[in-house]
């Protein structure tokens, strides 16, 4: 399933035939193709809409189990929605629109104890680990129930109890860090956990290739998990890299590695199942390349439809778009019917607007607490708590109005 050795452009990276698994993609190839390098997995007319086209490859996971897959990836869904309508409240939001199956069926596949660590867009992977809608909610609202105090910008997650470690803003931190983690205690307890480390395809500043080597060459059991989703903000793929895309870069480190259909759930579950099971077993590192498409714009900062056709955005949406795809193949089992999706939608809505109504209504975050735990930021000693953020404010009401636009609720 994993290329091993140095591979030329033109060979099969994704000719594992689990990096693509559910039929009905039949997109036009200008679109398809748009600067992702060869071996994109995705070929049009692979299939009947909902069919597996590999029935060898079939993960034959139970009805209760894809359900729970759709349910995760809707309920995901509808969070992104409602709190992407309710940004102005928030002062940012990313959505994960067009992902979802790269989250689910990747952490799906792992060990609830294995360690994640993200860049900012895998908050699907928290979701299906149970964190609960209050507490994405909190977080993003900066209110006294966010885990982490209102410290950080909405969409840094993070949960000690799930093993997630908290989203850092500074692109690429979390790969040197992911492989360090694993070297230093993971390896040390030879315990059989896995990290897995998620990034997207823009350029990485460096990080990446120490990552990537350190991880290699110090027998670290970590799977790089990439979403190419076609953009870095406005930047294209065909602008990001020359070269085999993300995957073709695994050889150079000795890294085997695989691209897979991202929007294919099941595929993305195969193969990362198969790169936890390789990781641990043989203590190194796998990389995945999961093709996908970022439906939505970058964040709120951004507007995507400067850079990109609208026509483009609507083919991923309607055609091949991991939920519709899966929602098919549950359909053709006869898994899940039109009442059982009415039905689940209006309670998805119901249970997001309820925690989206507590964190409204809920208390800001103790002033003391914004310094606490930050590095440099605690009250040197015989200093009151608190004149840090008097001096926050001083510098506040110095600035003209809306100076501070993007600085989180707790320190206004
Ligand atoms: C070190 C650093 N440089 C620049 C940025 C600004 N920035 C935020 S997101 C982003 C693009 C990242 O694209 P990609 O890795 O493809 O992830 P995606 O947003 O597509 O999920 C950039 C340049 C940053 N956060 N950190
Ligand atoms: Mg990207």
């Amino acid at each position: 399933m994993f290329i091993e050795g140095v591979q030329c452009s033109s060979s099969p990276w994704w000719s594992a035939r689990s990096s693509r698994l559910l039929g009905g993609v039949h997109g036009p190839a200008g679109v398809r193709g748009a600067g992702r390098g060869v071996g994109d997995p995705r070929v049009p007319g692979d299939g009947p809409a909902g069919e597996i086209v590999s029935p060898s490859e079939d993960p034959q996971l139970p009805q209760e189990t894809v359900v729970d897959f759709y349910k995760s990836m809707t309920l995901f869904n509808t969070m992104d929605r409602i709190l992407y309508e309710f940004s102005g409240r928030i002062t940012f939001y990313a959505t994960n629109f067009g992902e979802e199956g790269t989250h689910i069926g990747s952490v799906a596949a792992l060990d609830p104890t294995d360690l994640v660590f993200g860049q900012y867009r895998e908050a699907g992977v928290l979701l299906y680990r149970g964190f609960p809608l209050d507490l994405f909610m909190a977080q993003c609202y900066s209110s006294a129930d966010d885990l982490g105090k209102g410290r950080q910008m909405p969409v840094h997650y993070g949960s000690k109890d799930l093993n997630f470690v908290t989203i850092s803003s500074t692109l690429a931190t979390q790969i040197p860090q992911g492989g360090g983690r694993c070297r230093v205690a993971i390896k040390r307890a030879s315990s059989d956990r896995a990290v897995i480390c998620y990034f997207g395809e823009g350029r990485q500043r460096g990080r990446r290739h120490a990552g990537l080597h350190f991880s290699a060459t110090l027998e670290c059991p970590i799977i790089f998990f990439c979403r190419n989703n076609g953009y870095a903000i406005s930047t294209p793929t065909s602008e990001q890299y020359r070269g085999d895309g993300i995957a073709g870069r695994g050889a150079g480190y000795g890294i085997a590695s695989i691209r897979v259909d991202g929007n294919d759930v099941f595929a993305v579950y195969n193969v990362t199942k198969e790169a936890r099971r390789r990781a641990v077993a043989e203590n190194r590192p796998f990389l995945i390349e999961a093709m996908t498409y970022r439906v939505g714009h970058h964040s709120t900062s951004d507007d995507s439809s400067t850079y990109r056709s609208l026509d483009e955005v609507s083919y991923w949406e309607k055609q091949d778009h991991p939920i519709g795809r899966l929602g098919r193949y549950l359909a053709a089992r006869g898994w899940w019917g039109e009442e059982e999706e009415q039905a689940w939608r209006k309670e998805a809505q119901r249970r997001v607007m309820e925690a989206l109504q507590k964190a409204e209504e809920a208390q800001a975050p103790p002033r003391p607490a914004l310094h606490r735990r930050v590095p440099g930021g605690a009250p040197a000693p015989g200093e009151a708590e608190g004149s840090h953020v008097e001096a926050l404010e001083g510098v506040q009401r110095a600035l003209p109005p809306g100076a501070l636009r993007g600085v989180t609720r707790a320190t206004r």
